[in-house]
């Protein structure tokens, strides 16, 4: 890709996240979440982008939005089509790639969580069509209406809807305002939430229509930018378990009621999050977070009678993983124990650690080298949605710097070379593998 025009597709490509950052549920921050009205105004600008690009667009039944772009032939005959002996034989349709991320963001979030994984290979098509070259293979850009698990709790809802793979537990998860999946669903499709499983597992593609699945996401780590490296190549996304931890306790007069005689749920909650906190940093590379609490009815003259908490734990090593969980809950109930109040462990999701696939990252290792030079591998941290695609087809993932590692967190930040480097590796990529499938 010739110097000029990279800059302009990395300056494109950079207004273009600039301008669906500014698309949020909350004024002055971004938060952007499932099937918001700020995902219907997102799912709207970026189905323009994927038109402009000469893909067909569509939005599935739980918000996924999906561009598509048809290849170049309408499929070689296929030997077993032509009944063995010549003849003209049905052609065989071709393979489709998959490529995208998530468009749901945490809240007061940066604009390259997701969105970088949708935006690029919009902008690396619209490239390919103006050199004027058409894929051997279909191609679809997807869109995941949410994979952050914000609302509900439970991560992966698009992409697992797209896959087939939603079920009834799913559209039972409700949301801080009793607002259940089933009820969100149905007001965004305006179908009944089971007829929209239905229907959404006869359209998930077969394993056998894909060539693989590519997402591009920022590293949201500080490997890259400590190693000095544009971009790098995920060899596994970690094992990640998430729950909700609930200490209750006796609300009583915060004035009247003696220490020795409290049962205060927040006190024993605060013992537990010290003490994940602890746990974890003496056993690396486990990680253990208490990201949110939720205090019923509090108020500062109030004993806490309840607690709530949320519990992200994650390990590359799924053993390990469990392991972790078990003993966390464990010591949980000992501080409840101690302290005489009741303890309820609900776990809301559980992933296993997903290895990338060998020959699939080999291809992306191989348009990195051509591109960058060398390649690093990396275990993802953070979990993606390719931790549900894998069950469909094979994954690959690239990752691109950030500034300090920093994510979920306004500052968030890639460089526009950083992003030409990531743009020009998709496009090797989507080249390469036209070759490997010649029409
Ligand atoms: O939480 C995560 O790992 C990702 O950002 N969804
Ligand atoms: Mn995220
Ligand atoms: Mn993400």
């Amino acid at each position: 890709m010739a110097a000029r025009s990279l800059t302009s597709h990395s300056r494109l490509l950079v207004r273009r996240l600039d301008e669906l950052g500014r698309i949020s549920d909350e004024p002055g921050e971004l938060t952007r979440t499932f099937l918001s009205p700020a995902m219907e105004r997102a799912n709207h600008l970026v189905g323009g982008w994927m038109r402009e690009a000469g893909l067909v667009v569509r939005e599935d039944s739980v918000g996924n939005l999906i561009g598509r772009l048809e290849s170049s032939r309408a499929g070689s005959p296929d030997p077993a089509a032509l009944g063995g002996k010549g003849g003209v034989g049905r052609p065989r349709p071709a393979k489709t790639l998959l490529l995208g991320s998530h468009l749901d963001t945490v809240r007061n979030a940066g604009r390259f969580d997701g969105a970088l994984g949708v935006v690029l290979p919009i902008v690396a098509l619209a490239e390919l069509r103006r050199r004027g070259v058409v894929l051997p293979f279909a191609v679809e850009v997807l869109g995941f209406s949410e994979e952050e698990g914000v609302r509900f709790a439970s991560a992966y809802l698009g992409s697992k809807g797209y896959a087939g793979k939603m079920c009834a537990a799913d559209l039972k998860l409700r949301d801080a305002d009793r607002v259940s999946v089933g009820e969100a669903i149905r007001g965004w499709s305006r179908g009944a939430p089971a007829a929209v499983l239905r229907r959404n597992a006869a359209r998930a593609p077969r394993p056998q229509q894909l060539l693989g699945y590519l997402e591009v996401h920022i590293e949201q780590g500080p490997v890259l930018e400590d190693r000095k490296l544009a971009v790098g190549v995920v060899s596994a996304i970690a094992s990640q378990t998430r729950g909700r931890l609930t200490f209750r306790g006796q609300a009583g007069h915060a004035g009247t009621t003696p220490m020795s005689l409290r049962r205060d749920a927040l006190a024993g909650a605060a013992e537990f999050v010290l003490l994940a906190e602890a746990f974890a940093a003496a056993r690396s590379p486990l990680v253990a977070t208490v990201g949110t609490i939720n205090i019923p009815s509090g108020a500062a003259n109030v004993i806490p009678g309840e607690a709530a908490l949320s519990l992200d734990v994650r390990h590359p090593n799924d053993a390990a993983c469990n392991r972790a969980v078990a003993q966390l809950v464990a010591q949980a109930k000992r501080i409840a124990r101690r302290r005489r109040l009741a303890l309820t462990w609900q776990p809301t999701m559980t992933h296993r650690a997903t290895p990338c696939s060998r020959t699939l990252t080999a291809s992306l290792i191989r348009s990195v080298r051509a591109v960058q030079g060398r390649s690093l591998s990396l275990v993802s941290g953070a979990g993606h949605d390719g931790v549900v695609m894998a069950a469909l087809t094979p994954v690959a993932m690239l990752f691109v710097r950030c500034r300090d590692g920093l994510s979920h967190h306004p500052d968030e930040y890639a460089a526009p070379a950083d992003l030409g480097v990531a743009l020009q590796v998709v496009i090797d990529f989507l080249l390469r593998l036209a070759k490997d499938h010649p029409s």
